[in-house]
């Protein structure tokens, strides 16, 4: 009885990510050019060795299905499984997933079957490469019920985790969630000769973040889920309530890792992929990132000015045109003397024909992709988007927040949800 299963937490409603989520699960949200967020988690989990996983989500999304059902194949991983797991009225409840504590719970029958002895709850809207074995080395050393994954951060980006105190041999013996202010953060300073303890350079970084990944016994996660009144969510409740009675134990990390839950970040980690020395590096021969085979034709690029640019397969892109700091995603198709800078551009689920592309001008829609000279920049263009010829998108007015039907912005990017028709000579 030494397996362990892997749940990976698909996401609540996803509205910090909204318009992305519009229409698609959180799980589904391309990342990297080709990827889907939830392929970061899952490849993760098969890198290190374990190959049971459920994905919890809240809503059936056929495209979803299918990503997984294409990519995550029975014969590739031996007697491995990844399925997914969707909120859904059953005799027990009738309740969408309520937080990550009940989405664990709700979900009960899947690991409370005897056969596990692990169980490792891990988010999916994380941008990192991990070996989870390592984790699995701290939890069996420490003998511990539950061991937390941290990761140092500066003080400045206290505000949006889980933070933890340990004692000398790393056992967590306080637990808070998201402090607001100085006198909640002060108790959770970690003195950097600890961290350094550790192997890890402090380098400024005094707090230990929790990454929302827990690696439980079986037998303790049920004892938390059953504890009465309920808890709803692991950071909120059952890691404050239960670090004193049980051995909670803290694993640390240093390597690259970032939340995309909202658009800011999302926008931010999809950047630095396409710059010198990424943060996250795709190309890294360790820990291969798994993705459905699409069978794709190489990227044509005519005469074009790339600075910084992370070109996916597929792709398009023609004459004049160019590209500063940019992450293109597969299929895309861009026109002549197209400027595009800080821009994420996610892609396109097929290729037009040339006649599909002669009746869109008798139709006055403009074609798949990005026209002619059109200007772009600080924006995230979601898939198949059709953004005419002469289109400024530069939001010069510095607006940070707005909704309408063909636009979002969030923090100043301009988001254009997928599918949007965006006429010629548009400026936004
Ligand atoms: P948050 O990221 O704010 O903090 P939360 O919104 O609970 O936590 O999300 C954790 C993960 O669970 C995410 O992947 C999210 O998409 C998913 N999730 C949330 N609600 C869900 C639901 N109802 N059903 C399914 N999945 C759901 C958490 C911890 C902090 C920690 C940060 C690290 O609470 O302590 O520091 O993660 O990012
Ligand atoms: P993405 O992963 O970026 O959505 P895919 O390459 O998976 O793109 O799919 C491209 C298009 O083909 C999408 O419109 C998708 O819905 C469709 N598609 C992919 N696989 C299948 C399938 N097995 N059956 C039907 N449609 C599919």
């Amino acid at each position: 009885m030494q397996s362990t299963l892997c749940l990976i937490l698909g996401g609540g409603r996803g509205t910090r990510l909204y318009p992305l989520t519009k229409s698609r699960s959180k799980p589904a949200v391309p990342v990297g050019g080709k990827y889907r967020l939830i392929d970061i988690p899952i490849s993760n989990c098969i890198n290190s060795g374990f190959n049971q996983i459920y994905v919890l989500t809240q809503f059936l999304s056929a495209s979803l299905n299918r990503h997984i059902a294409n990519t995550y194949k029975f014969d590739m991983f031996g007697k491995g499984f990844v399925e997914i797991l969707a909120a859904q009225q059953t005799n027990e409840s009738a309740n969408w997933y309520q937080g990550t504590a009940d989405a664990i719970r709700q979900n009960r029958q899947y690991f409370d079957t005897g056969a596990y002895q692990h169980v490792m709850i891990l988010s999916g809207d994380q941008l990192y490469r991990m070996d989870f074995q390592k984790l699995m080395d701290t939890h069996r050393e420490s003998k511990a019920d539950v061991t937390l994954a941290m990761i140092p951060v500066p003080k400045e980006q206290t505000s949006g985790f889980g933070l933890i105190k340990v004692d000398s041999k790393g056992r967590v013996n306080g637990f808070t969630e998201k402090p607001k202010t100085d006198a909640e953060l002060q108790p959770f300073y970690i003195p950097g000769e600890w961290i350094e303890r550790q192997g890890v350079q402090p380098n400024g970084r005094n707090y230990l973040a929790s990454m929302g990944i827990y690696l439980f016994n079986t037998k303790t996660l049920i004892e938390m889920l059953d504890f009465k009144p309920l808890a709803t969510d692991f950071g909120k409740e059952v890691f404050p309530r239960h670090y004193n009675e049980y051995r909670v134990q803290a694993h640390l990390f240093d390597g690259y890792w970032e939340d995309l839950g909202t658009i800011k970040s999302y926008h931010e980690a999809s950047l630095a992929l396409a710059g010198d020395h990424p943060p996250f590096d795709f190309h890294s021969p360790d820990g291969v990132i798994f993705t459905r085979m699409r069978y794709l034709p190489a990227s044509r690029i005519v005469n074009v000015t790339l600075d910084r640019a992370l070109v996916a397969d597929g792709c398009v892109i023609l004459d004049g045109t160019k590209i500063v700091n940019t992450l293109i995603g597969v299929r895309s198709r861009i026109g002549r003397n197209v400027v595009l800078k800080d821009t994420v551009l996610i892609g396109a689920d097929r290729f037009e024909t040339d006649a599909e592309r002669d009746a869109n001008r008798t139709r006055g829609v403009p074609d798949l992709g990005i026209g002619d000279g059109s200007v772009i920049q600080n924006a995230l263009i979601d898939k198949d988007a059709r953004i005419g010829r002469n289109v400024k998108i530069l939001n010069e007015a510095n607006v940070q927040e707005f909704d309408s039907d063909c636009y979002s912005i969030r923090d100043g990017i301009v988001v254009i949800p997928r599918g949007t028709v965006i006429p010629d000579n548009t400026v936004i």
